[in-house]
């Protein structure tokens, strides 16, 4: 045999023997999320036959009515992490409010943040999709239900954060802020296994990833930015990136992070905060890329950095390989240093996002 054989409870409960406090209540909280993945991978993978077992009147496996697959993945997630006892409350973009536990869930020790099914609209077409989570201690003291306050801190402070990826295979990449670990799904034995130990970015950034459908809705900034990747615009490359996006920001952030790469989703004229959500989207994917030696920012300061103002919160966001992030905020800073100017004032006055 090449390598041993490393399954991701096993890696998860080595690295929390590192800590000498640990209880075994992280380890046992992220084999719940493990088992949400692989409930969800099979359903997505069963996701074409959805139309004909609707067809013939058939029920899933549950004997559950065939329903959305991203409503499944919230309510499955939900309901596993709800009863786990080690989760106090939840927060997923699938519900308003936060999710609250049963009573003995009070002594939960952590928050989670959910994305249950991320890139959906992309499953009719068998495009890669995914799942996001993030993990934070609670701040409220235990023994009674999670609070917004739980929720509301800056990605600096996660516990742990990662993502499931359902694409040609099935894989869960996760940071504790100890390295960045990817394990893939053996479907035949139920098991993700450690593949890519300690995965960090490529020092070279060769793909950039946006939806340039919007690109004359973009700031002077961003528009010169992206014509600098294409190798063009007054501040060119010399040799140009190679433009790759998906629409689904598991699968562009995953394929990024393993050729190395800059994802962008700007704000624009008519939406200046962009379309992906801070607490469980950008977060998680920014706490990922620090940890295998990228960088995210709003544009204006890293992604961590920043203090939610509200769960549901949108945020400019721009990740991948340092010095393109640091340069794109350099771009922003010299052709947009009236949008600088006012998001420092805004945050100053309390919030957390400039428009
Ligand atoms: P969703 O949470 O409704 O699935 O939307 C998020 C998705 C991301 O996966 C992706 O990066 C983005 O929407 C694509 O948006 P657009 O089609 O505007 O490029
Ligand atoms: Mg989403």
């Amino acid at each position: 045999m090449k390598q041993e054989l490393i399954s991701i409870q096993r890696y998860v409960g080595m690295e929390a023997r590192k800590f000498p406090q640990a209880t075994g209540e992280f380890t046992a909280l992220m084999t719940e999320i493990v088992l949400t993945a692989k409930v969800i991978s099979s359903q997505v993978n069963k996701a074409g036959l959805i139309e004909i077992l609707g067809k013939t009147g058939e029920t899933n496996i549950q004997g559950e009515e065939v329903r959305k697959l991203d409503e499944y993945a919230n309510d499955l997630f939900l309901h596993i992490l709800k009863y786990s006892g080690h989760v106090c409350a939840m927060a997923s973009e699938e519900a308003e409010e936060l999710v609250q536990g049963p009573h003995y869930s009070n002594s939960g020790k952590y928050v989670v943040l959910l994305d249950p099914l991320d890139g959906s609209s992309n499953i009719d077409a068998n495009v890669s999709i995914g799942s996001i989570f993030a993990i934070y201690k609670r701040v409220s003291p235990a023994g009674q239900p999670g609070e917004l306050r739980d929720f509301l801190q800056p990605g600096k402070d996660m516990i742990a954060g990662g993502y499931i990826i359902y694409g040609s295979s099935t894989m869960m990449v996760y940071s504790t802020g100890q390295g960045v670990h990817g394990f893939t799904l053996d479907p035949s034995v139920g098991t993700f296994l450690l593949s890519h130990p300690n995965i960090t970015l490529p020092s070279k950034c060769n793909i950039y990833s946006v939806n340039e459908g919007y690109f004359h809705r973009w700031h002077e900034g961003v528009r010169h930015f992206v014509d600098h990747c294409k190798g063009s615009g007054p501040e060119p490359l010399e040799k140009p990136l190679s433009a790759r996006y998906i629409g689904s920001m598991v699968a562009d952030f995953h394929r990024n992070l393993l050729y190395g790469g800059i994802f962008m989703y700007p704000g624009t004229i008519n939406a200046p905060l962009g379309k992906l959500r801070l607490m469980y989207e950008a977060n998680p994917m920014a706490f990922l890329l620090e940890n295998a030696g990228g960088y995210a920012s709003n544009g204006y300061e890293p992604i961590l950095e920043v203090n939610p103002s509200e769960l549901h919160e949108r945020t400019p966001l721009f990740m991948g390989n340092r010095d393109e992030v640091l340069q794109l905020e350099d771009f922003v800073k010299r052709y947009n240093p009236e949008l600088v100017e006012s998001y420092f004032a805004n945050k100053d006055n309390g919030k957390a996002i400039a428009t």
